[in-house]
């Protein structure tokens, strides 16, 4: 096979011609860093400091109490970027769709222009043997600020809608995600007609206090409370009722032609907040979740959790007397939420007028089966390909034998040694500063224990670096018991997993009875309702170090995430290697060449370096001294 190098181009996006070898590549050059937006026409809340650091010119920053008191005094004279910390790509946000076909190879550079470490994580991608592509912190380094890291995996074996988005420091928060469209290869039939357009949906809540400022709360024992807003696409609430949403807030506009059908793909991509997507006068037909073709069926609304996509087809069948309300709301929350109602406008192209009155109230919103039986209703379609041409069911995951069994109970947050931390089984995970992933490569012991308890044990819980030790080809359940006040979703890198049986209550034994076994959707995040289980199975087929988190993003940062090992007992070589790239930290920091690959930050970028800080405070309070006042402007 060719090297990678020799056909590395930088425009954004090159083919290659599948007659060259194999199956095809396909590059993506993004630069990731702070760029302007005010989603809810309010400036992004910054710190002091980030706010001076936003005095910028070219490259430079300033800190400093005096620059800062000063700055203050001088704020309306100062040309700055307000909204400077959500997160964009390539000046995008959200960023660029990847759209690629089943087995593909992709290759996306990643120029971390933060100011802090970076990793990029690909929700829903299973990187066969290759979790060293995964960007988490069991299995990568983070960039460094100011690096740039090459990401290269294939989709093999995958279909189906997914989004990528930052897994540290609680960037999330600030944006950074962007879509995963695969598709299906020719050969193997769509099981519905090819819809007119393809449409992605990312739906969050929204704080306009920035990540830097919601981690400190979290870490502080401080609950993020309500919302600000919920965005859709990045952008703020239509406005539909002028006392709850101010005037002057862009909003998504869906162009849509009378009679034609859409695909919609929807993601929660946001850090917290379980929301209800639907369309005024319109039935939303459910195809595809994560990967899996449903069966297909209409549904007035849908309950998409944190880390959840679902892809809908949508007729645009009604007579566009108006435009009409596309909206997305919290869900199990009481009135003080009502703030945080997402709004866009579906606008068909012979559209009468604008969308007027109230938006389309929920049915059942009280009833707190709606949301379980909605979810139960979620099935497979067994008789359709998806990745490969035989049909999905004849993998009868319900006549497999478990070998493995986790009952796997969260809390909320507790103080551990003075310290907020969020369990599961009563263990808060400790991320190692040596990846999990390199530990094991380079025999490290003591990095990692594989001691991850199957139960809750009658001890008290604790902070530690415990993995899930996964029997390599066993077939593995697991059962989240949910004894927190909130809704958690629960995602697994590396996999798809079936979910078979969810419930208010404490699963015992008996709940088994209840599983289906027969047309389960297979997907990589699921649910788990306050007071309730869920039980998912799943075929440790893909070796590797995966991990099993919390997607509410609180409850991941404080701890609640573990990993699951699967090894090979048979093939030392059955993972890829280590990619040549492999940044290295923790107790491998010395392999780590000169930063070589260090790229140059372009001139204006918000980046903070601290003795360049320095010098340039001490000019500016020359200045100051001698002029007795300072701007940008100087
Ligand atoms: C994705 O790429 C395919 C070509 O490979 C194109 O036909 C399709 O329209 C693209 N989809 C989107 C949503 O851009
Ligand atoms: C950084 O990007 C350059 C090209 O812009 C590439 O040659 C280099 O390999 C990349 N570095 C890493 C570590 O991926
Ligand atoms: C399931 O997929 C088959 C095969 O593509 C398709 O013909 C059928 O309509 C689908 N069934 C349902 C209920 O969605
Ligand atoms: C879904 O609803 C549409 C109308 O919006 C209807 O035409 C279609 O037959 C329904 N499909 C199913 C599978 O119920
Ligand atoms: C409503 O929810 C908020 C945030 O979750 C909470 O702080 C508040 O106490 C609740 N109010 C009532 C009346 O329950
Ligand atoms: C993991 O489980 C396998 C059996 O599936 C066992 O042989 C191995 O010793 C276990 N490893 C650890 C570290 O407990
Ligand atoms: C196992 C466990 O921690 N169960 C707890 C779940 O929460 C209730 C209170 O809501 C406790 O009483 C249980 O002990």
């Amino acid at each position: 096979m060719p090297s990678l190098s020799s056909w590395f181009f930088t425009t954004l996006l090159c083919f290659l011609d599948v007659t060259f070898a194999g199956d095809p590549y396909v590059f993506y050059d993004w630069t990731v860093s702070y760029t302007s937006a005010s989603p809810l026409g309010i400036k992004q809340k910054i710190r002091a400091r980030d706010k001076a650091c936003a005095v910028v010119w070219s490259s430079v920053c300033v800190t400093g109490l005096t620059l800062i008191s000063n700055y203050e005094k001088n704020e309306k004279r100062v040309h700055y970027e307000p909204e400077i910390l959500v997160i964009g790509i390539n000046g995008q946000f959200p960023g660029p769709t990847l759209n690629v076909t089943t087995n593909w190879n992709v290759v996306v550079n990643v120029k971390n222009n933060l100011d802090e470490p970076l990793l990029l994580t690909w929700n829903g991608i299973q990187h066969r043997k290759n979790s060293w592509q995964d960007g988490v912190s069991g299995t990568n380094c983070p960039i460094p600020a100011g690096w740039n890291w090459t990401y290269e995996f294939q989709v093999k074996d995958q279909i189906g809608s997914f989004f990528y988005f930052p897994s540290l420091n609680f960037q999330k928060a600030a944006g950074g995600y962007g879509g995963i469209i695969i598709n299906n290869r020719p050969v193997i039939p769509v099981p519905f007609g090819l819809p007119d357009g393809d449409i992605t949906i990312f739906l969050s809540d929204w704080y306009t206090r920035s990540h830097k400022d919601l981690r400190k709360d979290i870490e502080n024992g401080v609950d993020l409370g309500v919302p600000d807003g919920v965005l859709i696409n990045g952008l703020g609430p239509y406005r539909y009722d002028d006392s709850l949403v101010p005037s002057g807030i862009s909003y998504q506009i869906i162009n849509v032609e009378p009679g034609k059908t859409y695909r919609l793909r929807v993601h929660n991509v946001g850090i917290s907040t379980s929301l209800n997507f639907r369309i005024q006068n319109h039935n939303l037909l459910l195809v595809e979740t994560e990967g899996s073709y449903t069966v297909q069926q209409n549904y007035t609304n849908m309950d998409i959790h944190v880390g959840q996509s679902y892809s809908f087809l949508v007729t645009m069948d009604q007579n566009a007397n108006t435009d009409y309300y596309i909206v997305a709301t919290p869900r199990f929350v009481n009135s003080s939420w009502a703030r945080a109602t997402g709004v866009s406008i579906l606008h068909y192209s012979n559209s009468l007028g604008p969308a007027s009155g109230p938006l389309p109230s929920l049915l059942g919103e009280d009833d707190p089966s709606f949301s379980i039986n909605q979810a139960r209703s979620i099935r497979w379609n067994v008789s359709a390909g998806a990745a490969r041409p035989n049909p999905q069911g004849s993998f009868k995951y319900g006549d497999i034998t478990v070998t493995d069994v986790y009952v796997i109970l969260n809390r909320p947050p507790e103080l551990i040694n003075g310290k907020w931390r969020t369990t599961l089984n009563g263990i808060s995970y400790l991320p190692p500063s040596t990846p999990l992933k390199l530990a094991q490569q380079f025999k490290i012991l003591g990095v990692y224990k594989i001691d991850f308890p199957n139960r809750l044990m009658n001890r008290p819980p604790k902070v530690d670096t415990s993995l899930i030790n996964g029997t390599y080809r066993g077939f593995m359940e697991i059962i989240f018991q949910n004894n927190d006040t909130t809704v958690h979703s629960y995602h697994l890198d590396g996999y798809a997993f079936f979910v078979v049986g969810m419930d208010f209550g404490v699963w015992t034994e008996n709940s088994r009875s209840t599983y289906n076994k027969w047309d389960g959707v297979a997907r990589c995040t699921t649910q788990v309702l306050p007071g309730a289980w869920t039980a998912i199975l799943v075929s440790l087929d893909n070796a590797g170090i995966w991990n099993l988190r919390a997607e509410k993003l609180s409850s991941w940062y404080l701890g609640q995430e573990v990993y699951v090992h699967v090894v090979n007992p048979e093939k030392d070589n059955n993972e890829n290697t280590l990619p040549d790239n492999a940044i290295f930290c923790g107790l491998l920091s010395s392999l780590q060449k000169d930063q070589s690959h260090k790229f140059q930050f372009s001139g204006g970028s918000p980046f903070c370096s601290n003795s360049i800080i320095l010098l340039f405070m001490l000019f500016l309070a020359l200045l100051e001294s001698l002029f007795g006042m300072w701007s940008v402007e100087l």
